[in-house]
C-alpha cells in the first residue's frame, strides 16, 4: 500500500519530493486507535468506520486494535497472531499500547482516537513536529442528549503542543456527528426483504431450517445478562401464536438455556416450550448480524453498533443500554426514547417507555403495567404478572411500532452518515 501522504518522523516533509509526486493523486491518510474496553462495540464501530472511510471515501487506513481475540469474532478473516495485516483495503495493527504506534512511526493527515483511548506519546509528538498538523479526532460513545450538538466538533488545544483535538459527538439529531450508515445499506436491505429466495437461504444457513410459519413472530435477542428475560421467555411460551427466537451465543444465553433445562444453549441449538421455539446462532461476521435484524419482527439489541443497524433495520427494537455506575445511563435511555417515541401516540408511547425501562432494570416496570400498581420486583410471581400484561400491551402495538421504525429510519437519516460526516470536516481542516 502507498504511503503517499503519511510522514514519517523522521522526514515530516510536506511536500512532494518530485515533480512527477505534485501530480500525483493523493489520498488521505488515516490512524485510527481502538482500545477494547469489553464486549464488541468498540471494535464494532471502529472497523465499520474504517472499512467505510477506505471504501467509500477512498482514504489509506490503518486501524490500531490493542485487542485481536475480540477482533476476530466479528472479523473472522483476520489473523489474531499477525502483527500486521490488510483486510479488505484496511491496515490492521496489533496495537501494543500504550508506547506502540506500529513499525515505523508515520503519521497520517487525520487521526482519529476512538472513545478518549490515549495515543502513544511518541506519536503525538511526532504529530507535533508535523509540517501540516494532522487533523486530530476523538471519537466520542453516541449519545442522544441534547447537549451533544452543543459540544459536536469544539476544539481543544493540547496543553503542551501546537496541537487541536476535536470532539466528535455521534448523536441521533441534526448538529451530532450522526451515526455510521453505509451508503449500500438501503439497497443491501430492501434486496433482502424483497427476495423470499434470499430469505429462505438466510434461514436454511442459520436454523438449518425453512423459515416460519407468516403467523409467527420472528424475535432477535442480543442483550446483557437480564433478570427481566424469564419472565418474558414465559410469556413467549405461553403466547396465542408462535414465537420464534433467535439468540446469538452470549452473555444471555445462559439464561435460555437453564429457561430451556438444558445444560447450554449455544449455536446451532434448538428448544421448544410451548408456542415458544429458540435457535441459538453462531456469532456472525458483522455484515451477517444486519440479516438477522432484517429477518425478525422485534429486535432486541444492546450497547452501541447494534442499536444502530437496528434503527436502520427499520423494525421495531428494545434496547439494552450499556450499564453505568450511578446510573448514568438512563438519561441517554430517555433522551434515545424522546428522539425514537416522539410522534407515537399517547399509549403506544407509554408502553414503549415502560417495556424499555423494565428490560433496563428500572423500577418503573415493577409496578403492573395494566394498573400501575406496585408489585414486588423480587417476586416472581407478580413480576411475570407484570411482564404478561406489558408484553401483552407491546405486541399490541407492534403495528404502530413497525411504521414508527421505518418514519424514524427516514428521519435519522438526516443527520447524516457519521463517516461522511467526519471525512467532510477533515477534508475542511485539511484544505
Ligand atoms: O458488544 P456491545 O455490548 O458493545 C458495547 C457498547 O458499544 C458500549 O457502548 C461500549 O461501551 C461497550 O461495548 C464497551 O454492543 P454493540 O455496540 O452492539 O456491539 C456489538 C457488535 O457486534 C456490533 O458491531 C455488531 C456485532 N455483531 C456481529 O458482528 N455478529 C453477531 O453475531 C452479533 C450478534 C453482533
Amino acid at each position: 500500500m502507498p504511503h503517499d501522504s503519511r510522514h514519517t518522523a523522521a522526514s515530516h516533509a510536506d511536500v512532494p519530493a518530485t515533480a512527477d509526486d505534485a501530480h500525483a493523486p493523493t489520498r488521505i491518510a488515516c490512524d485510527l486507535f481502538c482500545a477494547v474496553i469489553d464486549n464488541f462495540g468498540d471494535i464494532g464501530v471502529c472497523w465499520r468506520l474504517a472499512r467505510q472511510l477506505a471504501h467509500e471515501h477512498d482514504w489509506e487506513v490503518r486501524l490500531f486494535v490493542d485487542d485481536l481475540q475480540a477482533f476476530q469474532r466479528l472479523c473472522p478473516a483476520l489473523d489474531a497472531q499477525r502483527t500486521t495485516q490488510t483486510i479488505e483495503g484496511v491496515v490492521i495493527e496489533h496495537w501494543h499500547e500504550p508506547t506502540h504506534a506500529g513499525e515505523t512511526l508515520q503519521i497520517a493527515d487525520v487521526v482519529i482516537e476512538a472513545f478518549a483511548c490515549e495515543l502513544p506519546p511518541v506519536y503525538v509528538a511526532a504529530m507535533a513536529q508535523r509540517e501540516r498538523k494532522p487533523v486530530w479526532f476523538n471519537l466520542e460513545y453516541l449519545s442522544a442528549e441534547d447537549w451533544v450538538s452543543d459540544f459536536h466538533l469544539r476544539p481543544s488545544p493540547h496543553p503542551r503542543y501546537p496541537l487541536l483535538k476535536h470532539f466528535f459527538f455521534p448523536g441521533l439529531g441534526k448538529g451530532t456527528g450522526g451515526v455510521l450508515k453505509e451508503r449500500d445499506l438501503d439497497a443491501a436491505r430492501a434486496a433482502f426483504e424483497a427476495s423470499p429466495q434470499a430469505r429462505e437461504a438466510w434461514w436454511q444457513s442459520v436454523t438449518g431450517g425453512p423459515p416460519p410459519a407468516p403467523d409467527a413472530t420472528v424475535i432477535s435477542l442480543f442483550a446483557y445478562e437480564n433478570p427481566a428475560v424469564d419472565a418474558l421467555l414465559a410469556q413467549w411460551r405461553d403466547s396465542p401464536t408462535p414465537i420464534v427466537l433467535l439468540v446469538p451465543q452470549g452473555r444471555i444465553s445462559g439464561a435460555l438455556a437453564r429457561f430451556f433445562g438444558v445444560e447450554s444453549f449455544g449455536a446451532g441449538q434448538r428448544a421448544e416450550r410451548g408456542s415458544l421455539t429458540a435457535h441459538g446462532l453462531a456469532f456472525t461476521e458483522q455484515r451477517g448480524y444486519d440479516a438477522l435484524l432484517w429477518a425478525s419482527d422485534l429486535n432486541f439489541v444492546r450497547g452501541e453498533d447494534s442499536f444502530v443497524r437496528a434503527q436502520w433495520a427499520a423494525r421495531p427494537f428494545v434496547w439494552h443500554i450499556y450499564p453505568q455506575g450511578d446510573d448514568a445511563h438512563l438519561p441517554k435511555l430517555d433522551a434515545a426514547l424522546d428522539h425514537y417515541a416522539s410522534t407515537l401516540d399517547e399509549a403506544p408511547r407509554r408502553v414503549l417507555e415502560r417495556f424499555w425501562h423494565g428490560w433496563n432494570g428500572n423500577g418503573a416496570l415493577h409496578g403492573d403495567a395494566a394498573t400501575g400498581g406496585q408489585t414486588n420486583p423480587t417476586d416472581q410471581t407478580s413480576g411475570h404478572a407484570t411482564w404478561n400484561a406489558i408484553w401483552n400491551e407491546f405486541a399490541g402495538h407492534l403495528p404502530a411500532y413497525k411504521a414508527r421504525a421505518q418514519a424514524w429510519a427516514r428521519e435519522l437519516a438526516q443527520a447524516g452518515d457519521l463517516g461522511g460526516n467526519l471525512a467532510e470536516f477533515a477534508k475542511s481542516q485539511l484544505k
